[in-house]
């Protein structure tokens, strides 16, 4: 059986929804970040970089939140929560989820935390949060004038694992000046994915009551 390592609404929230999507046995294990657990020798074991998540599954431990949710695809072909591997779509998907986590996952984490780059340097951080800000605000852009063409899912009429992972970020995203859901596109899918009972299941097991995204 699959343990989910979570903290509440952290990148734990796209495999968890995935695991509710595809409907398999799974447990999660709270690893509370308001003791700091995540850099207890414990969890340390399970992720050297005392980061949330984590996934197990057996004798597998695998942390990086695309990676899960690439497995929990790969592994449950029949949820169809991404393209079969070889295909053009595979490559579009790839696309999407990569830069869901390399570029704009990213960048969202600078722009929540940017005294992690600044120290008490007050300046430098709020230069780092609005340079940071209009980064994001670029990668929005990008992602909405995909999903006005090709949408409403990253990949077209299905959804993936990829609208899952954008659901959890654009949730982070909710303090910006023109957060994501000033996107119409963008808005669309978050509609879309919010009603799923899956995304619903997840966070509401996550204690999650303000609103998802
Ligand atoms: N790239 C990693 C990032 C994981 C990450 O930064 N997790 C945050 C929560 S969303 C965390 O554990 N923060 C605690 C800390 O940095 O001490 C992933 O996607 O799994």
């Amino acid at each position: 059986m699959y343990t989910l390592y979570y903290y509440p609404a952290n990148a734990n929230a796209a495999p968890h929804m995935m695991l509710e999507e595809i409907g398999t046995a799974f447990e999660l294990s709270l690893v509370d970040r308001k003791t700091e657990a995540q850099k207890s020798a414990a969890f340390l074991a399970i992720n050297p970089n005392g980061r949330i998540p984590a996934l197990s599954d057996g004798g597998l431990v695998i942390f990086e939140a695309a990676a899960i949710a690439l497995y929990l695809a790969d592994k449950h072909p029949g949820a169809h929560l991404a393209p079969a591997p070889g295909t053009p779509e595979r490559a579009r998907f790839y696309q999407w989820l990569i830069f869901l986590t390399n570029s704009l996952q990213e960048e969202l984490m600078i722009w929540q935390y940017p005294e992690r780059l600044t120290g008490s340097d007050t300046h430098a951080e709020a230069v780092i949060k609005a340079g940071s800000e209009t980064r994001i605000n670029t990668y929005l852009d990008v992602i909405e004038a995909h999903l006005a063409k090709d949408g409403p899912y990253f990949m077209g009429d299905r959804v993936s694992a990829a609208d899952f992972y954008l659901t959890m970020l654009c949730r982070w995203a909710r303090p910006m000046a023109t957060p994501p859901r000033s996107y119409p596109s963008i808005s669309r899918l978050l509609d879309l994915m919010t009603k799923r009972p899956s995304v619903q299941r997840a966070y509401a097991a996550e204690g999650i009551e303000d609103g998802i995204a």
